[in-house]
Parts: structure tokens; sequence; C-alpha cells
């Protein structure tokens, strides 16, 4: 392995660092991991200025979940799309933002092996309030042949076919974490030069933590088995494994990022009346679902395995239980008893 006579590795040597272990691959996901990083740039520029210019509130229109667009979320959406459209490692992308996937028209794009799917701005109602956001995408083969439009198919592919799935959390620091097979690495924005330099090599989610995710405020409209680990997460102190804290912040990225590396779970139930829970299965589960397992977490959505799950239309929903491997072995014995 190529050693850079640096003690810091940034986001494009790594990625070139990655791609040497690999003679015959492309670079084409390099690219597009770099594509990325640097739209994630531009949005932490935004981001960090949030609260002193005109791009708080509502940007005055309603995007397909029925949600007040946030101006941040629209400059985000453009950011991302901007660079993978006019990149040259992406075929096509799907957006929170945009009702249907939108194929790129150019002989490069379509020459592209690649689509990627993302999230622009998960918990964007955090914005004004100064919590920290995120932005979240997952990347697949496309399954259609290259050199044509991307079709709905590219999109619909379960979880397990992703070639990387990572996120960008805008918080006290910016960081983008990434997973392929090989492993999760995190990468922390350092202003002073403006690169993404190598913080977190080789994240692994221990197998027990003591923080758990929720929002009580639904206890209430969640199954029994639910309530029940959730009145264990409560009773458990020193004896065993405990005692636990609750953690959540209405925001999964940053919830998840804690979990990830404290250990931890984190929980969006279905409810009672809306069983197929809130989180989107393509562009926010789906990816965090390849994150946690491939740092040695589970993720499942109360019955199976996320990444197994066979998507029917971009953005449906699913319920969504992720972390410590141990703690969700606890779950599903509450989920699994007669
Ligand atoms: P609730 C943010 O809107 C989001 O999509 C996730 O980031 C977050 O975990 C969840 O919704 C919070 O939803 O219903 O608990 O406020």
């Amino acid at each position: 392995m190529l050693a850079i006579n640096r003690k810091v590795l940034t986001l494009d040597e790594f990625t070139i660092q990655q791609l040497r272990d690999f003679p015959n691959a492309t670079g084409e996901l390099s690219t597009l991991l770099r594509d990325i990083g640097l739209a994630a740039k531009r949005v932490n520029v935004e981001v960090n200025k949030a609260g002193l210019v005109d791009i708080l509130g509502d940007a005055g229109s309603i995007n397909v979940q029925g949600e007040d667009v946030k101006k941040l979320d629209v400059f985000a959406n453009n950011q991302f799309t901007g660079v993978l459209k006019h990149g040259i490692s992406c075929a096509g992308i799907a957006s929170e933002e945009f009702d249907d996937h939108i194929p790129f028209d150019d002989a490069i794009s379509q020459n592209s092996k690649y689509i990627c799917l993302f999230d622009p701005l998960d918990g964007s109602s955090n914005i004004d309030v100064n919590i920290s956001i995120g932005t979240i995408f997952s990347v697949y083969r496309r399954v259609s042949e290259k050199g044509e439009k991307v079709v709905i198919n590219d999109f619909l592919q379960p979880g397990i076919k992703q070639v990387a799935a990572g996120y960008i959390i805008y918080g006290s620091s910016t960081m983008l974490v990434y997973a392929t097979r090989r492993g999760v690495n995190g990468f922390t924005l350092d202003p002073s030069i403006g690169e993404f330099c190598l913080s977190h090599p080789n994240i692994k989610c221990p197998e027990f933590g003591k923080i758990y995710s929720v929002n009580h405020g639904n206890f209430f409209r969640y199954t029994k088995p639910v309530q029940k680990y959730i009145d264990t997460c409560q009773k458990k102190d020193e004896n065993n494994g405990g005692p636990y804290s609750q953690r959540y912040i209405g925001s999964m990225v940053a919830d998840l990022h804690r979990n990830l590396l404290k250990g931890g779970i984190f929980m969006y139930p279905g409810t009672t009346d809306k069983p197929g829970g809130k989180l989107r299965l393509l562009y926010e589960c789906n990816p965090f679902a390849f994150i946690v397992e491939v740092a040695g977490g589970k993720a499942i959505d109360g019955i199976r395995r996320i990444l197994d799950i066979q998507p029917s239309s971009l953005h449906q929903r699913t319920p969504f239980f992720a972390g410590s491997k141990g703690m969700i072995g606890e779950l599903e014995d509450f989920l699994t008893a007669k």
C-alpha cells in the first residue's frame, strides 16, 4: 500500500489509495465520492451561516412528502444534483426532493455505471434551531445497459446491492462517513485546507451500548413488543448492562452517528396510525443499514433485514431499528416472542 508521507489522509488520497488495491478498478467510485465531498463542502458553508443570511425559513414550496421545503433543502438538493450531473461517474439520481428519478441525458453520464440516491438535507426542521442535520447518500451499480438512460429499476434494488453508502453530518464539526464492503471510514472537514481528512478509520459499532434512541411521544402508538423492549431499556441497571440513557434529537443522521461510534440502538417503529413508519427505505434506511452492518451492527424493519427488502417505490417508508448487534438481538427476542 502506498505510504503517503503525511499523518493525515484527505478523502481524495484515501479513495485513491483504496483504488491502488484494485488495479482493475476504473476510479469511477473515487470520483463519485469526490463529487459528493465537493457538494458537501458547499452545503456546509451555507449551513454554517444559516442564521446570518436569508436562507432560513420555508422556500414556500411543498415537496413530494407534503412537507414545507426549507430554502437550505433546495440549496442542498441543487448542489448534490449538480455535482453528480456534471461529474463523470453517475448516470442518474433519485432524491427525497424529486417525485421521480432523474436520468442524466448526456453521453458521458449515460456511460457511467453508478446511480446515486440521496436525502440532501435530512432533519431540515432542525435548521432553524441549530441542531445537527445531515445528508444521506446511497450508490448502486445500474442494472440497465450503459449508454442508455437509467430507468426506475436501477433505483429499486435491494439495499444489499449497494456499492457504497454514507452521510455527511453538519454538526460541531462537519464529517463525511462512508462505507464500502471494505469498511466504514470517517473524514472530518479541516476548514483551514477545505479538505475532508481521515479522522475515524475503520469504524466499528460496539456490540452493546447504553444508549437507546426513540421518540417517546409515540410510545402508546407502538406495538406491544416494542413497548416491552423500551420498558426493558428503562429498567436496565448496573447488573444487566445499564443503566441506559435515552438520547433522541430528531435528526437521524446525528442520532445514528452517535450510536454508531458509541454503541446504541436507534428506533423509528411503525405506529398504530402509521404502521409503515416514517423513514424512507431507499435514501434513509438502506444507506444507514449498509453502514451499520459493515461496521458490525444490525438493521431490521421489525421482521426482516432492511437490506433484504425488495423496494417497490422510490419514496416507500419502513419501520427502522438499527445499531449494536446485541441490542437489536434483545429487541428481536421481544419481536419474535409468542
Ligand atoms: P419524529 C427528520 O425529520 C427525520 O426524518 C429523521 O431525521 C428523524 O430521526 C425523524 O424524522 C424524527 O421524526 O417524528 O420523531 O419527529
